[in-house]
């Protein structure tokens, strides 16, 4: 933009300088404002729905005016910027998070007030707006509960790019997130006969008060096309040559929309960019010559298809070429952003580095490396190997995951077609590489097929995009220790033995403590905030504080009062469960504290293993049955197997059939065990429809158990774990992930930890391939049980997830791990039954130490050792 506001024209600009709202009054009077101007409603038309709109845009109006000082001072101070590139950002709501995140003071003098510093003063806009709107006649939950989810991600992966950004705003980093404004967000969930049915999540269908459109930051994309070829011959002296040309076919428009990202107590609101694919205007003479007017728009209006969905699958790659073309779409959007940016500076192309990093958010927007060296050789002209070195310094690669399934892997040809240049490029990358390493290891002939980035192995080649991005990128971290380690010794091994050890490292995931604990649970962080004496919720920013609480580990009272809390977030979500269930309870509530509820909430995955939670249910089940079949009262099995509530909740890709399977086999379940009089309401098993943000904001504070029972070495980290023990809520689990350091930070005494480790794994499926399955005997019992066919009217229905373990070697090892599992939650029941003050105390120490998760400390690790990037003070 290069209109500029002439001197004599500024001081009239600088008087009428919009304020942010500072008060209930002021809040109403711009509310009432959006109500009839914004709206064009009036008080005789205004309900839940509008209250919320226009709510949501008086406070945007605020964070804009942080939001623009912010931007202003980082163009004028110039700070080493960082880019989050993430396909997936998992929002969920944005007013309440706002409403807690937001700054407003009486006197407002923080934007004129240098001195002041914000993170002292009192930051109560939530009860502030509550109060307000309760004066213009709406509640503040109900008004919060008419916002559609932002559901831009799948499940762990895109939670914790939304957790960063909050984090970076929190920590005053000058960070940008970039993205793809999908119009279908992750499909909703419903459940249909006990079957997952997948609908469409149009989330922009009252629009969305939370963006911006920028029509002024418009960009060109191209696809398909050709490669004009110089001579160029492939013995190093190439990089001396003239670039070669891409001469594209298919261009469309990415058009900016920017989400203000407000941090926690402070003025620092930064910035979310999403792009949303549009038709080019150019004219296509092509296209529009052909006499078929309709037609050739038609075509046009295809471009729009590139951001219309979300691909659902979570820790699969299924190979689409419309995914491809996403995330290309995405890299080459944001990185003529980003180099624009940069080019304003005047600084030389050398220090590009040193003004900006790149984290790549797993491999999807590996192509960004690919862009970035296109962009500087055949656009820039630099010289191949001075462009090269600009790129690895600038990149950094984040890995979530080990297993081959979902790791990216392109076949030449599809990616050939579609990017012809960078195709080339790949190959040249690679062919640097391969003569690194064989000048570094001439006698491992074996070695250069392993390393490439090319797999050769298949039938078509194929390009490791895993393989490319550690190449590409200056460092390489995983997400939990346990992580780390492992693809240190397996997918990676041979990049260790050529980069060394220190271009990989490990920064274990967080989460943020603002939306996880405040918001999703306002008791107990009120309890917290009272019993730390921190009136100002400043325990949010500095989370180690909470091991103050381990001074009331012994207070009756203060144990009381937790219990309570609890108690309230039971109710909350029994309230939840009978919504959702037409209205009907299922949930005992005048047991409800002596009822354990144990929760399992995430994607459906075998290796996830939420069958072997089934199984353990239909095992205690089965032996309630006996109990009674053998003459016991129900007084007697309640002793053995008191109440227990199992809660499930999460969905699977629209293409997984053994998922699906699953998800049918537990709503199958609850149908025969809630109805069976006999055990009367010792047992329930509840499968809660279309898992979100905001439904996890309920359920993860009401959970006394939480299920995180992956094969060992399956799960890179998990975050819902972290956000469990954030609540008080206690952890069965494998050791597995971020359970490994959980234990060590909340003590081994705190978590019920089983089954097989991680290093024993490649053993067991081994011998499960050449021996024939002994299964232990209450597995069998389960097993054969299902195979009945009690829980269908199609005794067969059900054979394939019993045939994984009898039939199919057991990838996942539930038959290794079954009794240690059944044995864990017989503790469980023992603990929260008869020993409850002992379960009081280590759901304490659970909250009191997990302050190393938060994402602060998480977002501080990558800031000091891969991004080298300073907070901008305020
Ligand atoms: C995803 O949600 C995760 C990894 C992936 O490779 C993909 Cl494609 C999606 C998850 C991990 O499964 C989980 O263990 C981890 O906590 C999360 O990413 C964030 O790192």
């Amino acid at each position: 933009i290069d209109s500029t506001i002439p001197l004599k024209s500024r001081s009239l600009w600088n008087k009428n300088q919009v304020k942010k709202f500072n008060n209930a009054e002021a809040f109403q009077s711009r509310f009432i404002d959006h109500v009839e101007t914004t709206l064009a409603r009036s008080l005789y038309n205004c309900d839940n729905l509008a209250a919320y709109e226009a709510a949501s845009m008086s406070v945007r109006d605020n964070l804009i005016i942080d939001w623009n000082r912010t931007q202003q001072k980082f163009t004028t101070r110039d700070p080493k910027r960082v880019y989050y590139l993430s396909l997936e950002f998992l929002m969920g709501r944005a007013l309440d998070n706002a409403l807690i995140n937001m700054n407003v003071d009486d006197n407002d003098e923080v934007s004129v007030n240098k001195d002041s510093d914000p993170r002292e003063k009192t930051t109560n806009s939530r009860e502030m707006i509550s109060s307000a709107l309760d004066e213009l006649g709406f509640k503040l939950e109900d008004v919060l509960e008419q916002e559609p989810d932002a559901g831009l991600g799948n499940g762990g992966l895109g939670r914790l790019a939304a957790c960063f950004v909050d984090s970076m705003a929190t920590e005053n980093i000058p960070a940008w997130g970039y993205g793809l404004r999908y119009q279908y967000g992750i499909f909703a969930q419903k459940i249909i006969d006990g079957y997952q049915v997948e609908t469409p999540d149009y989330w922009l269908n009252f629009g969305n008060a939370w963006e911006i459109e920028r029509n002024e930051v418009q960009i060109p994309i191209t696809f398909y096309g050709y490669v004009e070829r110089n001579n160029t011959s492939k013995d190093g002296e190439k990089s001396t040559l003239t670039p070669s040309q891409w001469i594209g076919g298919e261009r469309v428009i990415a058009v900016a929309y920017d989400f203000p990202v407000p941090g926690y107590k402070t003025t620092n609101v930064n910035n979310l960019r999403l792009w949303q694919a549009r038709p080019t205007t150019e004219f296509d003479f092509a296209k529009f010559n052909s006499g078929d007017y309709q037609n050739s728009v038609q075509q046009q209006q295809r471009a729009e298809s590139i951001t219309a969905c979300l691909y659902p699958n979570d820790n699969f790659e299924q190979g689409k070429e419309l995914r491809l073309k996403q995330q290309y779409f995405w890299c080459s959007a944001s990185l003529h952003d980003i180099v624009r940016r940069f080019k304003k500076s005047k600084r030389p192309w050398t220090e590009f580095p040193d003004e900006v990093a790149i984290q790549l958010n797993d491999t999807h927007p590996t192509l960004a490396i690919v862009e970035l060296q296109r962009i500087l050789v055949d656009l820039e002209k630099l010289d191949w190997h001075e462009a090269w070195k600009i790129v690895t310094a600038t990149f950094a690669y984040t890995n979530h995951t080990v297993m081959q399934e979902a790791l990216e892997k392109w076949p030449i040809g599809l990616f050939g077609h579609l990017l012809p240049r960078h195709l080339e490029i790949i190959y040249d990358i690679n062919w640097f590489f391969l003569q690194d390493v064989a000048k570094k290891f001439p006698k491992d002939v074996d070695l250069l097929s392993r390393i490439s980035i090319i797999e050769e192995n298949d039938s078509e080649r194929q390009i490791r995009m895993a393989y490319l991005a550690i190449v590409g990128s200056h460092k390489v971290n995983g997400v939990a220790e346990l992580h780390s380690e492992l693809i240190k010794k397996t997918i990676f091994h041979d990049f260790v033995k050529f980069y060394g050890a220190s271009k990989f490292t490990n920064v274990t995931n967080g989460i943020t403590p603002r939306r996880w604990l405040r918001q999703a649970n306002p008791k107990l962080s009120e309890l917290i905030s009272q019993t730390l004496n921190d009136p100002n919720y400043d325990y949010l920013l500095d989370m180690p504080k909470l091991t103050m609480l381990n001074k009331f580990i012994d207070d009756k009272t203060f144990h009381t009062k937790w219990n309570d809390v609890k108690i309230h977030n039971k109710l909350r979500l029994a309230d939840l469960i009978k919504k959702l269930n037409d209205g009907v309870d299922i949930i005992d509530r005048e047991h409800i504290s002596t009822t354990l509820f144990d929760v399992q909430v995430k994607r459906i995955h075998e290796y996830k293993r939420q069958q072997l939670n089934v199984f353990g249910i239909i095992y205690r089940y089965l032996a309630m049955k006996t109990m009674i079949h053998n003459g016991a009262s129900i007084e007697e099995v309640a002793k053995v197997f008191p109440r227990r509530v199992s809660i499930f909740g999460g969905k699977s890709a629209p293409g997984y059939y053994m998922a699906k399977l699953i998800i049918k086999l537990i709503n199958s379940v609850g149908d025969v065990v809630n109805n069976d009089v006999e055990i009367g309401d010792l047992l329930k098993v509840v499968f809660i429809p279309d898992y979100n943000v905001s439904k996890a904001e309920i359920i993860i504070p009401a959970s006394d158990l939480s299920e995180h029972i992956s094969t060992a070495g399956t799960e890179a980290s998990g975050t819902s774990n972290m956000k469990f023990a954030m609540n008080g809520g206690l952890i069965i689990g494998t050791v597995d992930g971020a359970n490994v350091e959980i234990t060590r930070e909340i003590g081994e005494d705190n978590i019920f930890l089983f089954g097989n480790l991680a290093e024993n794994v490649e053993d067991l499926r081994y011998n499960h391939q050449y021996n024939p399955q002994e299964l232990p005997e209450n597995l069998e019992k389960v097993l054969a049980y299902i195979e009945r066919g009690d829980f269908t009217e199609n005794p067969a229905e059900f054979k394939p997830i019993v045939d994984a373990v009898k039939q199919h070697g057991d990838y996942y090892l539930i038959s290794d791990d079954f009794d240690s599992y059944i044995a864990t939650q017989e503790l469980v029941d023992q603990v929260f039954h008869n020993e409850k003050d002992e379960w009081i105390k280590k759901s304490i120490l659970s909250v009191a130490n997990i302050g190393f998760f938060s994402s602060d400390r998480c977002i501080q690790e990558y800031a000091e050792t891969i991004w080298n990037v300073e907070p901008v003070e305020q």
